[in-house]
C-alpha cells in the first residue's frame, strides 16, 4: 500500500464521518432530514468497511458507534459532581399562584420560562474538551448509574460539541410513541410481558447490558440545562439556545412570561399541544429565567425553590359502556372487553377498551349501561378506570359468563388465578387463533395462510385444527372453486405449507401456542433438548433447572404435553413429516457456545459481519474491545492494538484457518 492511498482513506473516513454526522444531526436533532435513506445507508456501509480496514483512523465521533455492539457486565455507580435535584409539583392554578406569591415575596422583578416536562428518565451527560465521556442516571440524586455505552447509541446525543468545553448537561431520555408501539408489538409476538408505558420502556431499555438492543429501541433525548449554566449565559432562555448551539437536541416548545396570568394561559395551550406530540409529557416545568435570582430564592433539601412542575391531570374521557363482550385468546383465556359509545381521547376515537378480567370489573363495580371514565394506559392502550357513580341509574351488577362465547363449553377459573379458560380442547375460537398464530410470520411463517384465509377455510369446514393445515393438499379441487382463490393461489399455498415442514423446531414449538412459551423460551427448549420427543418427555425438575425457565413455564409445558389432544396433534405432525429435531448446525455443544469473541484485522474468506454471524449462530457473542472477559480473538492480517492487548492478557488467538476448523468441529 502506498502512503498516498492511506492518506486518501484517512481523508475519506473523515469526510464520511462528517457527512453522516451532519445528516444524523439534521434528521435526529433538527427533525429536518436532508439525506435520502439510500445515500445514508450507502455512506454508513462504506464507513464501516473503511474503519474495519483502517481502525486507527476511526474518529472519536464516528457514527458507527451508534449501532451498539458492546456487552456490559454490570452498571457501575457514579457519584454526581453536582447533585441532580428533583422538582416540586403544583397540580392546579391556585397552587401555581401560591408558588408565584412565594417568589414575589423575595424578588421584585423576574420572568418565567415554561418548558414541556418530558416523561422519561433524567440523565447527566459529561463532556471533557467537548468530547462525550459519560452518561449517568439520576439514581437517588447523589449516586446514579453509568449508562455511557447505552446513551452513546442515541442518535441525537452529540459525541463532540461545537466547543471544546468541559461541561455537564442534563436532559431527559425518552422513548417516542412509534418506538414504544414497535417494541411492544415485538414483545407481544414473543409472548413477553408488555411495557406499561413509554417511560417504563425507556427505563427498562437503559437497564439493558447489550447495547445493540438499546440501539434498536430508538430512544431519543431532549436536553434542558447545563450544570453551572451561569458560567456561560445569564438566563434559562439563553441556556436553551446555547445548548442548541453546542449540538444538543432541545425541545422546540419553550416560552418566556413576565406575568403569572400569561403563564396560566400557556399551560392550557401546552395541555392541548401535548396531545399532538409523538412522545409523552406529564406537565410543564416552570423556571425563573434569570440565573442571578436563583441563589436568592434558594433551595430546599431536594429541589430548587425557583422552579416547579405543573403536572397535567392524566387524560381521561367519559362515555357510556354499551356492553361487555368476551374475546378468547389462543391459549383459551377469556378477556372481557368494554364496548363503548365512541369517544375522542388523546388523538384517537375509542370504541373498545380492556376490562382485564372478572375481578377488575367486580372490584370496581363496573356495570353495563354505566357512564365510565376511560384513559389510555401509558397513553396507548385504552382502559376503563371505573364507573361515574353519580350518573348511574338502575344498572344491574356485572355477572361473569359461565360458558365459552364461541363453543358454549363450560369455563374454568383455576384457584389463585384471575383468568377464565374455555375447557373445550376442541373450541373453534381457541383453534382459530391457534391456527392463525401457528401459520404466522413469527412462528411457522406460512405467508399465504394469513388471518383472512384461515377464517374462510374454517367457515367452509376445511380447517379445524393445526393438523388440517397439512391435509389441505387433499382438497385442492374443492379449494380452487372458492371465490377469490383459484388454481394458482391454491398451488402456491400448498407449496408454502409443504415448505413449512422444514421449518426449525423452535418455531414449530412456538407455533403450538403453549401458554408462556414465546419464541425465546421455545429456542431455549430446543437448545437444551434437541428434539420434540425430548422436550415432550422433559420432567418438571429438569425444566426448572434451566435458568430461563421458572415453575410457571415448566408447569405449562408439562400440562400441554400431558393433554391427550395435544399428544394426538404431535403424532399427526410427525406423520406429516414436520421437522422434529433441532438443526444440528446451531449446536449448543459447540466449543464457541457462550464464548466472547473480538474480531480484528482483515479477514480473507469472509467479512467481519459474516464471521460475527457464524459465531452468533454457534452461541457465541462478539464484543468490541479486548478485556479479561474475552475468550477468543479472531485475528486477520494487519491486526493492530486489539491483537497486542489480547497477547498481553493471554487471550486465545485464532487465525482464520483455525477458526474455520473450530467452526466445523474438526479440532
Ligand atoms: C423535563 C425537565 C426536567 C433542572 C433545574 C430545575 C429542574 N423532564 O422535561 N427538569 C428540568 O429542569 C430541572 N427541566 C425539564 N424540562
Amino acid at each position: 500500500m502506498i502512503l498516498g492511498d492511506i492518506m486518501d482513506y484517512q481523508a475519506k473516513i473523515k469526510e464520511l464521518t462528517e457527512k453522516i454526522n451532519q445528516a444524523n444531526y439534521e434528521y435526529h436533532t433538527l427533525d429536518k432530514p436532508t439525506m435520502s435513506d439510500y445515500d445514508y445507508d450507502r455512506m454508513l456501509r462504506e464507513l464501516i468497511a473503511l474503519e474495519e480496514k483502517y481502525p486507527a483512523y476511526k474518529l472519536p465521533d464516528s457514527p458507527t458507534q451508534k449501532v451498539g455492539g458492546i456487552i456490559l457486565e454490570r452498571f457501575e455507580k457514579v457519584t454526581h459532581q453536582t447533585p441532580m435535584m428533583s422538582l416540586s409539583n403544583v397540580f392546579n392554578e391556585s397552587e401555581l399562584l401560591a408558588f408565584d406569591r412565594r417568589i414575589a415575596q423575595v424578588i421584585d422583578s423576574y420572568s418565567y420560562i415554561s418548558e414541556l416536562k418530558i416523561d422519561g428518565l433524567a440523565v447527566n451527560l459529561r463532556y471533557i474538551s467537548g468530547k462525550f465521556v459519560q452518561a449517568a442516571t439520576r439514581g437517588n440524586g447523589t449516586v446514579g448509574e453509568d449508562i455511557t455505552e447505552n446513551a452513546r447509541t442515541i442518535k441525537s446525543l452529540p459525541l463532540i460539541l461545537t466547543e471544546k468545553i468541559d461541561v455537564e448537561v442534563r436532559g431527559e431520555i425518552y422513548m417516542p410513541h412509534k418506538s414504544f408501539n414497535r417494541v411492544n408489538e415485538e414483545r407481544l409476538t414473543h409472548n413477553e410481558s408488555l411495557f406499561a408505558n413509554p417511560r417504563n420502556a425507556a427505563a427498562g431499555t437503559m437497564r439493558q447490558l447489550d447495547t445493540s438492543i438499546v440501539a434498536k429501541r430508538h430512544l431519543d433525548m431532549f436536553c434542558y440545562t447545563l450544570v453551572h449554566a451561569e458560567r456561560y449565559v445569564s438566563n434559562q432562555e439563553e441556556a436553551l439556545k446555547y445548548l442548541k448551539h453546542l449540538g444538543f437536541k432541545v425541545n422546540p416548545y419553550f416560552h418566556k412570561h413576565t406575568t403569572v396570568q400569561s403563564l396560566i394561559e400557556d399551560i392550557a395551550h401546552y395541555d392541548d399541544l401535548r396531545k399532538t406530540l409523538p412522545y409523552d409529557t406529564d406537565g410543564v416545568v416552570i423556571k425563573i429565567n434569570e440565573f442571578n435570582l436563583h441563589e436568592k430564592i434558594g433551595y430546599t433539601a431536594k429541589a430548587p425553590k425557583w422552579a416547579t412542575a405543573y403536572k397535567f391531570s392524566p387524560e381521561q374521557a367519559q362515555t357510556k359502556l354499551k356492553d361487555i363482550t368476551f374475546q378468547i385468546g389462543r391459549t383459551g383465556v377469556i378477556t372481557p372487553v368494554a364496548e363503548l359509545e365512541p369517544v375522542f381521547l388523546s388523538g384517537s376515537t375509542i370504541s373498545r377498551a380492556t376490562l382485564h378480567n372478572e375481578d377488575y370489573i367486580t372490584t370496581k363495580d363496573i356495570r353495563i349501561g354505566d357512564i365510565v371514565n376511560i384513559h389510555k394506559a401509558g397513553e396507548i392502550i385504552p382502559e376503563v378506570i371505573g364507573p361515574v357513580l353519580d350518573k348511574r341509574t338502575n344498572q344491574k351488577p356485572f355477572v361473569m359468563i359461565d360458558e365459552c362465547p364461541v363453543c358454549h363449553a363450560a369455563l374454568l377459573r383455576k384457584e389463585g388465578e384471575s383468568d377464565y379458560l374455555c375447557t373445550n380442547p376442541e373450541c373453534p375460537g381457541k383453534h382459530m387463533n391457534r391456527l392463525i398464530h401457528f401459520a404466522s410470520r413469527v412462528a411457522m411463517d406460512i405467508d399465504t395462510l394469513g388471518e383472512k384465509v384461515v377464517e374462510t377455510f374454517h367457515e367452509l369446514g376445511f380447517l379445524n385444527s393445526i393438523s388440517d393445515i397439512y391435509r389441505l393438499k387433499n382438497h385442492v379441487e374443492e379449494l380452487v372453486t372458492i371465490p377469490g382463490f383459484g388454481q394458482k393461489k391454491i398451488e402456491k399455498l400448498v407449496a408454502a405449507i409443504e415448505q413449512s415442514k422444514q421449518q426449525t423446531l423452535d418455531r414449530l414449538i412456538f407455533g403450538l401456542g403453549i401458554k408462556h412459551v414465546g419464541a425465546k423460551v421455545a429456542k431455549i427448549l430446543v437448545q437444551n433438548y434437541g428434539s420434540m420427543d425430548d422436550v415432550k418427555a422433559a420432567s418438571f425438575d429438569e425444566l426448572v433447572n434451566i435458568p430461563e425457565i421458572g415453575e410457571m413455564i415448566a408447569t405449562s409445558i408439562i400440562t400441554f404435553f400431558s393433554d391427550r389432544n395435544n399428544q394426538k396433534l404431535i403424532d399427526e405432525l410427525r406423520a406429516f413429516g414436520l421437522n422434529f429435531s433441532y438443526d444440528k448446525q446451531s449446536t449448543i455443544n459447540h466449543a464457541f457456545n457462550g464464548k466472547t469473541f473480538v474480531l480484528t484485522g482483515k479477514l480473507k474468506q469472509f467479512t467481519r459481519t459474516e464471521a460475527a454471524e457464524i459465531i452468533e449462530k454457534l452461541g457465541g457473542k462478539v464484543s468490541e474491545s479486548v478485556s479479561n472477559k474475552t475468550d477468543y480473538v479472531l485475528a486477520g492480517s494487519d491486526a493492530g492494538s486489539k491483537l497486542t492487548k489480547a497477547e498481553t492478557l493471554g487471550v486465545t488467538i485464532l487465525d482464520e484457518a483455525t477458526f474455520l476448523r473450530e467452526v466445523h468441529g474438526k479440532n
